[in-house]
C-alpha cells in the first residue's frame, strides 16, 4: 500500500529526530522545500549584494596588502553566492527565477547592506561586525537538516573566519592608532552597530518563520539567542579597545551573564527591509547594471550549449 502524506511526514520527522540530513531527491514536505528556497535564495542575494559596500573601496585601499585582502574577501562573497544559488537549485527553483525575484524587489536580502560605506574604517567594521554576526548565524546553519545547505556553510564559515579576522585586525590597529584613526573607528562603530544587530532578524515574538524552521531543524537557535551571543562577544572586546558601543542603555546583567542592549529601532528595520533604506535603490540599480552587462555572457553560453548539443546529436 502506498504511504499516505501523513506517513511520509512522520517518517520525515523521524529522520530529522535521528539527526539525518535530508538530500535533494528525498521526500520532503512542500513547506520545508519552500522555506529552504526562501532562506537560501535570500542568503545568496545577501552575499552578492554584500559585495557592493566593500567593492566600492577596492580602488581606494590605502596600500597593496590591504587591496589584496579586500579583493580576496569580495571574491569570496561572490563564491558564497554561487554555492548558495546551486544549493537552492537542488530544491527545484532556477537561477533565473531567483535573480528575477531579486531584481524586481520581490526577494529580500540582508538589510545591513542597504547602508553606505563612508570611510576606509567601515571596511574593518563590516569585517568584524557584519562577518562576525554572519559567522554566528552560519555556524548554526552548518548543522541544518538540509545536506547541500549545511555543506555549503562549512566552507563559507571558514572563509568568513578570515573576513572577520581581517576586520578585527584593522579596527584594533585603528583603535590603538592616531587620534584621527580612533575617530574613524568610532564613527564606523556608531553607524554599523545597530544594522549589525538587525542582521539577526526581528525578535522571536515577531519572527513568523522561526516555528517552521526550528521544527524542521533548519535553524537550531532563535534570532534573539544569536543576537544575545553576538552582543556578549562584541561589547567587552570593543570596550577593551576604548571604543564606545553606541547604546546608552547597554549594561551587564551579572546574574544572567548577559550584556543587555537597548531596544532596536524596529521601524527603521522594517523600512529598510521593505526597500526604504538609504541605499536600497542604489544596490538594486548596481545589480541590474551587472545583470545587463552580463547578458552577452549568458547568450554566449546558451549558444555554446546549443552547438554542443547539436554536435552530440
Ligand atoms: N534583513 O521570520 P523571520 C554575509 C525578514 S551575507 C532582511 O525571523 P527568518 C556577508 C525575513 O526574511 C550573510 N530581511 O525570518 C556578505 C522574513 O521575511 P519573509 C547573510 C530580514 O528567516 C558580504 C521577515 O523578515 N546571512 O555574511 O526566520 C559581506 C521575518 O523574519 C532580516 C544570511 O542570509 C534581515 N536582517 O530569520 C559581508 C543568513 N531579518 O522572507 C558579509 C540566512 C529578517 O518571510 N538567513 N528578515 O518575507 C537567516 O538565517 C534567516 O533568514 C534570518 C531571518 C535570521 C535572516
Amino acid at each position: 500500500m502506498e504511504p499516505t502524506e501523513a506517513d511520509r511526514l512522520t517518517a520525515f520527522e523521524a529522520r530529522l529526530a535521528r539527526g539525518e540530513k535530508i538530500e535533494p531527491g528525498d521526500w520532503m514536505p512542500e513547506a520545508y522545500r519552500r522555506q529552504l528556497i526562501r532562506m537560501i535564495s535570500q542568503h545568496a542575494h545577501s552575499e552578492v549584494i554584500g559585495m557592493l559596500p566593500e567593492g566600492a573601496w577596492i580602488t581606494r585601499a590605502p596600500n597593496l596588502r590591504q587591496k589584496l585582502v579586500l579583493l580576496a574577501k569580495v571574491q569570496d562573497e561572490a563564491g558564497h553566492g554561487q554555492y548558495l544559488y546551486h544549493a537552492a537549485e537542488t530544491l527545484g527553483t532556477t537561477r533565473e527565477a531567483m535573480i528575477a525575484a531579486l531584481l524586481s524587489g520581490q526577494a529580500k536580502y540582508a538589510s545591513v547592506f542597504n547602508y553606505p560605506s563612508l570611510s576606509w574604517a567601515d571596511i574593518g567594521m563590516i569585517g568584524w561586525l557584519v562577518d562576525g554576526a554572519a559567522i554566528l548565524n552560519q555556524t548554526m546553519l552548518a548543522r541544518c537538516s538540509y545536506g547541500p545547505y549545511s555543506r555549503a556553510m562549512v566552507r563559507i564559515c571558514m572563509e568568513e573566519g578570515f573576513h572577520k579576522k581581517q576586520g578585527q585586525e584593522m579596527i584594533i590597529r585603528y583603535a590603538r592608532g592616531t587620534p584621527r584613526q580612533r575617530t574613524l573607528a568610532q564613527d564606523a562603530l556608531n553607524r554599523w552597530w545597530w544594522p549589525a544587530l538587525m542582521m539577526f532578524g526581528p525578535h522571536d515574538s515577531a519572527s513568523t518563520n522561526s516555528a517552521d524552521l526550528l521544527r524542521w531543524k533548519i535553524k537550531t537557535r532563535t534570532n534573539d539567542e544569536l543576537r544575545q551571543e553576538f552582543v556578549n562577544e562584541l561589547a567587552p572586546d570593543l570596550q577593551a579597545l576604548g571604543l564606545a558601543v553606541p547604546d546608552p542603555a547597554l549594561q551587564f546583567d551579572a546574574t544572567a551573564g548577559n550584556w543587555i542592549s537597548g531596544e532596536l529601532d524596529w521601524d527603521e528595520f522594517w523600512r529598510v527591509v521593505k526597500g526604504g533604506g538609504p541605499c536600497n535603490a542604489e544596490r538594486l540599480a548596481a545589480r541590474q547594471k551587472a545583470h545587463d552587462d552580463g547578458q552577452w555572457v549568458r547568450e554566449a553560453l546558451a549558444a555554446y550549449t546549443a552547438r554542443s548539443a547539436a554536435e552530440a546529436a
